[in-house]
């Protein structure tokens, strides 16, 4: 089979935005991952002779149904669920579940691409997959979101099991939402197995789970910090987020002598230009985690904090950026605001948070920037040890499973070393995490044959 040139890449992508019009993040992610790996494919005759690119641009299958739920005053109230089953080459389908508002089967999409690449890196037996539905935990009671969560199962549980499809957390689905979700699948498979991760610690979860995103992106900064001779103490971080990922990311950082100036959530921006100290982080999480109440009443009464409305955090001069909230949140004025300001780091703890225009810009600079797959793979890579407890009918401890994560990130880290680092010794983690992330997945379609 002939080789394909660069025009072939553009047409290759062409394709795909007229098939796909409608799911923006999707393209936005296959043009990351196929751009990068363009050059690895074309040398490699079994990934051309095997259309790898054409394939692994498809997801295996996507399940879509209708969940109906009875709010409080009895009313029944429809949302759409879907789960996007992408790859199973390496290992079960794994990824999280999305309760937003605004949810979209192209978003799901994007994320489910992502996660395929992302578990490969971990280097666990991980497949990719995500779901989620339309439905808005906000301003709901505990019996409303156990009833949306019990509805969704119905639906979910035909798809899913603990060789087939472990589902877990990610926007608007904690704790709270998974334990529904798990009583719910036992219930209804009479079963009770690891067909679910980010469990609570009394029915199968994992220590460190709920904190493993987060602390593994300060692990992977901080092994970035490392090879560049540098480290966190004293450093001036922006973190935007206030959820599961930012709120961990800020605690570790701070434990590693940082200075974190900033926290967001949708309504805006909390300022903290003295720093968060942990009492502090500790109200602020009981405010996002626990209560579920808006960031801008930590701020009420304050001396020491801003809220500022509708703000961002990418106006605030930092060393490190840490954007922990949701995807495309930077962009490409955020990122020249950033380099004007001194940025030396920016490392994505949320899934595809940079636009293309602000990776662009990062990369250009030259400074050390951490892709999603790469630095925020800490929490699949504690699930997925999460799976292996459940499987051998044991619970490790802390301490194990902390050092655990730490070696997975760096190990992480010195993957994308491997494939990304250049002659002059500068690594571009972008290509270093798809090259890497993508080659073992590959591998693995092209020796199961045409299935
Ligand atoms: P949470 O639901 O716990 O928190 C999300 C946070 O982002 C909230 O503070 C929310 O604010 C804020 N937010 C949402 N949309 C916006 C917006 N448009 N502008 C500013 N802030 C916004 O989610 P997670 O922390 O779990 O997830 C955050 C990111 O990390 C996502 O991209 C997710 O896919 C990714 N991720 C999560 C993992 C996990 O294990 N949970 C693993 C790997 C990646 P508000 O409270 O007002 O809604
Ligand atoms: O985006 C992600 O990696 C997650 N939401 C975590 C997925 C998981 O299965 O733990």
């Amino acid at each position: 089979m002939p080789r394909r040139s660069s025009s072939d890449l553009k047409s290759f992508l062409a394709e795909l935005v007229d098939r796909y019009p409608g799911q923006p993040e999707f393209l936005q992610a296959v043009d990351d991952v196929v751009t990068e790996v363009w050059p690895l494919v074309e040398d490699t005759k079994a990934y051309r002779d095997n259309e790898i690119l054409r394939r692994i641009v498809e997801p295996d299958r996507i399940v879509s149904f209708r969940v109906v739920w009875q709010d409080d005053r009895g009313r029944p109230r429809v949302e759409r669920g879907w789960r996007v089953q992408h790859s199973n080459a390496i290992g079960p389908y794994k990824g999280g579940l999305r309760f937003s508002p605004n949810l979209t089967e192209g978003v799901l999409k994007f994320l489910a691409f992502e996660q395929t690449f992302k578990n490969s890196l971990t280097g666990l037996p991980l497949g990719g997959a995500k779901g989620g539905a339309t439905f808005a935990p906000r301003g709901k009671s505990d019996a409303e979101v156990m009833r949306f969560c019990q509805s969704f199962m119905t639906e979910l549980h035909r798809y899913i099991g603990p060789n087939e499809d472990v589902p877990a957390g990610d926007m608007g689905v904690g704790a709270r939402e998974i334990g529904y979700l798990f009583g719910q699948y036992k219930r209804l498979a009479n079963r009770f197995e690891g067909a679910l991760t980010g469990k609570g610690l009394s029915y199968g979860g994992s220590e460190v789970r709920s904190e493993a995103t987060g602390w593994g992106t300060v692990f992977f900064l901080k092994a970035v910090l490392e090879r560049a001779d540098d480290g966190l103490k004293d450093k001036t971080v922006s973190i935007s987020g206030a959820g599961n990922v930012a709120l961990h990311a800020a605690q570790k950082a701070v434990e590693e002598g940082a200075k974190v100036v900033t926290l967001s959530d949708s309504e805006g921006l909390l300022h903290a230009p003295d720093g968060f100290d942990p009492e502090l982080l500790e109200r602020v999480m009981t405010q996002k985690l626990e209560r579920r109440g808006p960031l801008s009443a930590v701020a009420e009464g304050s001396k020491t904090l801003e809220f500022h409305k509708g703000r961002t955090p990418w106006g605030v001069e930092c060393d490190i950026a840490l954007p922990c909230a949701t995807q495309n949140e930077l962009d490409g004025d955020d990122a020249k605001k950033l380099l004007q300001g001194g940025v030396r780091y920016v490392i994505e703890g949320a899934n595809m948070p940079c636009t293309p225009d602000a990776v662009a810009a990062f990369r250009k600079a030259k400074i050390g920037f951490g892709p999603a797959k790469a630095a925020n793979a800490g929490g699949v890579a504690v699930s997925g040890l999460e799976m292996a407890q459940n499987s051998a009918r044991l619970s490790w401890d802390e301490a194990r499973l902390t050092s655990q994560l730490e070696d997975i990130m760096v190990e992480i880290h010195d993957r994308c070393v491997a494939d990304g680092e250049d002659r002059n010794g500068h690594v571009d983690y972008v290509r270093g995490a798809n090259i890497a992330g993508f080659r073992k997945v590959a591998d693995a379609m092209v020796a199961q044959g045409v299935v």
